[in-house]
């Protein structure tokens, strides 16, 4: 029998004979929006694969459907909600309330003619709570796709700001020819109805938008999200259809980075032209694209904590959520570490938000569907050291 331990998205087995080897995790799911079986189910496959044929093979372990296989170990958080699916949780403070602002999962076709395809959510409700363990409301449908004139199809993880008595509502989906535009709504309600705009915003576009309003009153808009949320086709802030459908074909070259710029005092465009948030690693050079442990994918989120900006977000095909620290809201921010270990789900996406004095990570995981594309959101407490790094939370107990 091997020994085996798994750290940091890697496995590592050894026989007594010293015969070892090193497996990551991201060699295991080469498909965007394929399920990654958690931590543990890939150690027993391994276990499994290692004693049929006396010798480790990444290969052998890629599974052919998605399926998530009950898990070996008991889940850290429960899901907030069990009547509907609920996505891509991002939780804010609005009137001494918690609002959850995330993605209506669907049932969707199983097989991807595209990356993500299968994600075709048509409407958005979101949930509210007075606090962290309180009864949470589910909300009506607060917008759905067929009112968005210029809007085809994948309502993605959207998100929430409140400005001059009025509630702004952040969404991407699909416009008729088949690109990701990031869409405004308007509501007098935190919870809403919104009321879309008739065009999506002018110069913002891939997908998963999300505010940051820092102390000033200044609110800003990140974005972007790479392979199917297209970002590596916005190069030159224009949509090239040829551009590649993978984040680089050169792993060597710096990766795409998420984009930020400055709302405008309406809320409903941006003030400036988008630039890169910049992805730095310790030594000052940029993440590059063959680092997939820590180049960004999706779920870009910036917090503020004790005056330092923290810039989160997910790494897509490993399933990490990192966190960068910086100076500005611009950045560029400094790679620091994990905030997240895989979760039961292909897609990993989170929010920060400080509550009664405590902080918590809103995160989902497809624990109640077993399925990649029908997803529930729950939330772990978040705990800094006290020099401002963040500890690591674990989605399974040990
Ligand atoms: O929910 C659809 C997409 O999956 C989101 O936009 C991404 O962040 C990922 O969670």
């Amino acid at each position: 029998m091997p020994r085996i331990s798994s750290q940091q998205g890697k496995f590592r087995w050894q026989w007594a004979s010293g015969l070892h080897g090193v497996v990551r995790q991201s060699c295991v799911p080469p498909r965007e929006y394929f399920y990654l079986p958690q931590r543990a189910t890939l150690k027993r496959i391994l276990i499994a694969a290692v004693l049929l044929a006396g010798i480790g093979s990444a290969a052998a372990q890629s599974p052919a459907v998605e399926t998530i296989r009950a898990p070996a170990l008991a889940y850290s958080a429960q899901p907030f909600v069990r009547d509907i699916y609920f996505a891509d949780p991002s939780a804010h403070l609005f009137g001494g309330r918690i609002y959850i602002y995330g993605s209506h999962d669907i049932e969707g076709p199983l097989a991807d003619n595209e990356p993500g395809n299968r994600f075709v959510m048509r409407d958005y409700r979101f949930l509210s709570m007075d606090a962290i363990g309180a009864p949470v409301t589910v909300h009506p449908v607060a917008l759905e796709l067929k009112n968005v004139a210029w809007a085809d199809r994948q309502l993605w993880a959207p998100d929430a700001a409140y400005k001059n008595g009025h509630y702004y509502l952040y969404f991407p989906a699909k416009d008729k020819t088949g690109i990701f535009r990031i869409g405004v709504a308007i509501g007098d309600q935190p919870a809403g109805p919104f009321v879309p705009q008739a065009e999506p915003m002018r110069s913002a576009y891939s997908i998963d938008p999300a505010v940051f309003t820092d102390d000033d009153g200044q609110s800003y808009l990140y974005f972007g999200g790479i392979i199917g949320g297209q970002l590596q086709r916005w190069k030159y802030g224009h949509f090239d259809p040829s551009g590649p459908t993978a984040d680089s074909a050169n792993p060597d070259q710096p990766a795409v980075m998420p984009r930020v710029a400055k709302l405008g005092p309406d809320m409903l465009q941006l003030a400036e032209t988008p630039r890169d948030a910049v992805l730095l690693d310790k030594k000052g050079e940029p993440l590059l694209a063959g680092d997939h442990e820590r180049r960004f994918f999706e779920a870009a989120k910036l917090h503020k904590y004790r005056g330092v900006y923290y810039f989160t977000y997910s790494t897509g095909d490993t399933h990490f959520i990192n966190y960068a620290t910086g100076t500005s809201p611009y950045g560029p921010f400094t790679y620091q570490g994990h905030i997240l270990l895989p979760v039961s789900s292909w897609t990993t996406h989170q929010s920060v938000l400080q509550s009664n004095g405590h902080w918590y990570l809103f995160y989902h995981d497809s624990q109640l569907s077993g399925r990649s594309t029908l997803r529930n959101s729950k939330v772990s407490e978040l705990i800094y050291n006290s020099d401002g790094s963040i500890r690591i939370i674990d989605p399974f107990q040990h």
